[in-house]
C-alpha cells in the first residue's frame, strides 16, 4: 500500500481525528490542516474531527480553530500538517493521542510521527493534501468548494502566487483542477496583500529608516514601544515582512517582533539558505523562509551577525 492509501486507511479506521499545524500559521498551514479536516467531515460525517492551534486573526476569513479538552485526545488519531519539527507544532498536546501522522514538505528536521509522509518536492503541504484525497481512489469521495478554496489558498501562499521555484508542473495541474470550483479567488489575493492604513504607516516609518550595507542583510526591529505607537499587533506585523523582498540590495532580512517574554523572528532570503541559522536560534523552516525566537536584543544582534556571515560567503 502506498503512503496516501495507508493514511486514508487510518483516517477511515479512526472515529476521532485531531489535526494540528505549525505555530504562527500561514496560508499553507491553515489550508492543509482545515482542508483535510473539512474533507474528512464532508466524507465521514459520523467522525469527530477537530482543528487545534491558536486562531490567527488575519486568516479568520478562511477558518477558525476548535477548542477541545485534554481528554478529547483519548484514543484519537493525531495528524500534524506542514511542521518539520515537534517544537513548532501548535498546541503541544499533539502527543496525547494514540497515534501521530506527520504530513509535511519541509526538509526533515525530526520525524515525530508514527507515520511520516514528507515530500520536499511538493510546493506546499496543501498540494500533498490534494494528492492524499484524490490519488488512487478505491471509492468515490466528494471534494467540496470549501476544500478546494482552502487547498488553493495554501498553494497560493507557499508558492508566492506560483512565482517561487517550488512551483512545479504538478502544482499547476492541481491548481487547474481546484479553480473549477466556484470559490472567490480574489478574496484570497485581497487578504494576502491588503494592508490596513495604520500598518502601512508603520511600514512607511520602517522604510524611511532603512539602511542597507554591503552584506545585503537587514534587521528590522519592532519594539513594543513602536508597535504600541502605531497600534499594530504582533500578528498584524507579519504582513510587513514582504516588502523587503522588493528592495534592490537586500538579500536577506530578519524582522524582530518584541512580545512580553520573547522576541519573535521572521527571516527571509533571496538566495542564501538561512534555515540552519533559524535552527541555531530556537526555530526552523524553509531554506529561504524561516522563523526563530530570541530572548534579548543582544541575542537578536547575534542572529543578525550570523546572517551577515552566511550572506557574505
Ligand atoms: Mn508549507
Amino acid at each position: 500500500m502506498n503512503v496516501t492509501a495507508e493514511i486514508r486507511e487510518k483516517i477511515k479506521q479512526n472515529d476521532k481525528i485531531i489535526i494540528h499545524r505549525h505555530v504562527r500559521p500561514d496560508l499553507d498551514a491553515i489550508g492543509s490542516q482545515v482542508g483535510l479536516a473539512t474533507w474528512i467531515r464532508d466524507n465521514f460525517p459520523e467522525k469527530q474531527v477537530y482543528c487545534v492551534g491558536e486562531d490567527d486573526q488575519s486568516l479568520s476569513y478562511l477558518a477558525t480553530m476548535d477548542q477541545i479538552e485534554d481528554d478529547t485526545y483519548n484514543d484519537a488519531l493525531v495528524i500534524v500538517c506542514d511542521t518539520a519539527n515537534h517544537p513548532r507544532i501548535d498546541d503541544d498536546r499533539y502527543h496525547l493521542g494514540k497515534e501521530i501522522i506527520k504530513i509535511d514538505h519541509h526538509p526533515i528536521v525530526d520525524q515525530y510521527g508514527h507515520t511520516n509522509w514528507v515530500d520536499t518536492e511538493a510546493s506546499s503541504t496543501s498540494e500533498m493534501i490534494y494528492q492524499l484525497i484524490t490519488e488512487n481512489h478505491d471509492q468515490e469521495y466528494k471534494l467540496t468548494t470549501k476544500v478546494a478554496q482552502l487547498i488553493y489558498a495554501g498553494i497560493i501562499g507557499d508558492t508566492g502566487r506560483f512565482l517561487f521555484p517550488s512551483t512545479t508542473p504538478r502544482t499547476f495541474e492541481v491548481a487547474s483542477e481546484l479553480v473549477k470550483y466556484p470559490f472567490d479567488r480574489s478574496e484570497i489575493y485581497q487578504n494576502l496583500y491588503e494592508l490596513e492604513p495604520h500598518i502601512a504607516k508603520l511600514q512607511g516609518r520602517l522604510l524611511d529608516q532603512l539602511a542597507i550595507d554591503e552584506t545585503g542583510v537587514v534587521g528590522i526591529k519592532l519594539t513594543k514601544e513602536l508597535l504600541d505607537k502605531y497600534q499594530v499587533t504582533v500578528d498584524q506585523s507579519s504582513s510587513l515582512i514582504q516588502v523587503y523582498g522588493n528592495i534592490k540590495g537586500i538579500n536577506c532580512w530578519a524582522m524582530f517582533v518584541e512580545e512580553d517574554d520573547q522576541i519573535r523572528v521572521r527571516i527571509r532570503s533571496k538566495g542564501k539558505k538561512i534555515n540552519h541559522v533559524a535552527e541555531q536560534f530556537n526555530g526552523g523552516g524553509h531554506p529561504l523562509a524561516s522563523g526563530a525566537t530570541v530572548y534579548s536584543w543582544e541575542e537578536a544582534d547575534q542572529l543578525l551577525a550570523t546572517l551577515k556571515q552566511v550572506c557574505s560567503k
